[in-house]
């Protein structure tokens, strides 16, 4: 086999955002796109000069062409990998009239930070030829090794299970026979009955495997585990608006527990009894409060926790009442990476359905579900109990997401500019702001900045935030993951601790604090939008 250059032209806009280069599937076809993009990557990753040539020995690649962004992350690592790339729209939904996406991790098995995100883009801007190997032809549907000769050089192809190292990792960290005794029952205790809806993405095989085989749960109690190309219309994000069909068989069925995962594998939602709903940031604050139950953590002891800047900050309390530290990055899993590496970090989280540990470098959707059936294995509490007590001890986040999507990008643009002159008024700071009864003292204001404190660099403009005396917040951003339009996504998190408000309906007890935002930033004059796409 020889590999071919082959001439090419530069396409503008080729920048990874939060995560990955996200844009519509008709844009990815375009001829050469995505050859450019995947060239940029391998330039970036293998030599400094532009147009020098990069020799890849072997190839790791999932059977069928499935692995989940977690397996991957887990295979860079235990394989010493110099990297990764995830073909996946990760949440949002597929198909030829939807969206596609690349993702590249790096050996760490974590989304490309910045520096390196950057380097790639600033390559797709002068690319002209990228070099490819038509020739090779191994079946992908079939797990083996092929070595072969690619211009002289011995090349190798593993097709390997797209499951058993990440099972193996998974067995490593949690005690599968107490998650199987919970789940199947014993004397004491009726079965748990579990609901795992993998939405058409990628997790139907592992969800089989762990799940069914492992655990012994029955077929019926898992729902879309077949991956397809286009999700079968779903959009595949786990939240209570996409994953409706959960939410409706948990409310009116026997099940204790119900997950949901995202396309690619790597988001979670987790609902209790009659589809109580555990918002990701208390899901997180929950983990955090309860990790020494998972053996994984018992071992390695509990380092800190993080969340993202715009997640509700329920975590925060567990990490002060524990003696813990908490870091706060910005949106992005590619923010966790330096933390773990330099051993700071144990369990992080974003509010956007992203729960996971430095167990890998990726959020991890099962990992979150085995993690929290381990817990209620330990406590044999369901999970709203699991809920209810942990807001009588920390005080409750309420925490609500609004998001305005495809809004016309220059309004959003405009509205961005008009919200951060309000937020350096100098007049802001200390001013009282009130909606109905409630009334909120103005802290700071700002554009979220974060320096890594492990290397020093620095991510400017992560989110415009007015910070409350009261630890109430709001914040502003604009999404990183959209393809077509903008995405404003508008964030408020109050926190509360009279044990009269704690079981309160958070739409209810926001209802003031997302009066105000929607004020301030004039949201309706700028986007004519009178009410959300979606709220989570
Ligand atoms: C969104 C979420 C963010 C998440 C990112 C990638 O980004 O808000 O928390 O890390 O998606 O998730 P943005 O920029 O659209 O707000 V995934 O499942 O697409 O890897
Ligand atoms: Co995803």
């Amino acid at each position: 086999v020889t590999s071919k250059i082959i001439e090419t032209r530069v396409y503008d806009g080729q920048k990874p955002g939060t995560s990955g280069l996200r844009k519509a599937v008709r844009v990815f076809m375009q001829e050469h796109y995505t050859e450019n993009f995947v060239q940029a990557i391998l330039q970036a990753l293998g030599d400094q000069l532009p147009g020098s040539t990069l020799v890849v020995k072997r190839l790791i690649i999932g059977q069928s062409g499935i692995l989940s962004t977690p397996a991957v992350s887990t295979i860079i690592r235990k394989y010493k990998t110099q990297g990764g790339i995830v073909l996946t729209a990760s949440h949002n939904p597929g198909g030829p009239d939807a969206d596609f996406g690349i993702k590249f991790n790096c050996e760490n098995g974590g989304p490309a930070p910045d520096h390196v995100t950057n380097k790639i883009y600033e390559i797709t801007k002068v690319l002209k030829s990228y070099k490819i190997a038509p020739d090779i032809t191994v079946d992908v549907d079939k797990i083996q090794s092929t070595t072969m000769q690619v211009d002289g050089n011995p090349f190798t192809v593993d097709v390997v299970d797209s499951v058993s190292d990440y099972l193996e990792h998974m067995k490593n960290i949690f005690d599968f026979s107490s998650i199987k005794t919970l789940l199947q029952g014993s004397n004491n205790h009726p079965p748990f009955k579990v609901l795992i809806n993998a939405m058409n993405g990628v997790t139907g095989p592992y969800i089989k495997q762990i799940f069914i085989k492992e655990l012994g749960i029955d077929n019926s109690s898992i729902v879309n585990a077949e991956p397809l190309e286009d999700f079968g219309g779903l959009h595949p994000d786990p939240n209570l608006t996409y994953a409706k069909g959960l939410v409706n068989a948990m409310k009116d069925g026997p099940y204790d527990f119900g997950a949901a995962f995202d396309g690619d594998g790597d988001r979670n939602m987790i609902l209790g009894k009659k589809a109580f709903f555990v918002t990701p940031s208390d899901s997180l604050a929950v983990l955090a409060a309860n990790l020494n139950l998972i053996p994984y953590f018992k071992k390695t002891g509990v380092k800190g926790y993080a969340r993202s800047m715009p997640t509700g900050a329920a975590v925060d309390r567990v990490a002060a009442k524990n003696g813990i530290k908490l870091y706060e990055v910005p949106t992005g899993w590619k923010y966790f990476g330096n933390l773990m590496d330099a051993g700071h970090l144990s369990l992080c989280g974003e509010e956007s359905f992203g729960t996971g540990s430095n167990h890998i470098r990726e959020k991890d959707g099962i990992w979150a579900c085995l993690a929290w059936l381990s817990v209620i294995a330990s406590l044999r509490k369901s999970v709203e109990e699991i809920l209810l007590n942990h807001w009588q001890i920390y005080g409750r986040n309420f925490f609500v997401r609004y998001d305005y999507e495809n809004c016309d990008s220059e309004m959003a643009n405009k509205m961005m500019q008009h919200i951060e002159s309000e937020l350096q008024k100098p007049e802001l700071v200390g001013s009282k702001l009130t909606s109905e009864s409630k009334t909120y003292i103005v802290k700071l204001a700002d554009n979220y900045c974060y320096t890594d404190p492990v290397d020093g660099s620095q991510a400017s403009k992560q989110g415009l935030r007015i910070l409350f005396q009261d630890g109430s917040r709001i914040i502003y951003r604009l999404s990183g993951t959209g393809s077509s339009g903008a995405t404003i996504r508008v964030y408020v998190d109050s926190y509360e601790d009279d044990p009269a408000s704690l079981t309160k309906d958070a739409q209810e007890i926001l209802k003031p604090l997302v009066t105000i935002a929607l004020e301030i930033s004039k949201l309706r004059e700028f986007t004519g939008r009178d009410a959300p796409t979606v709220i989570t």
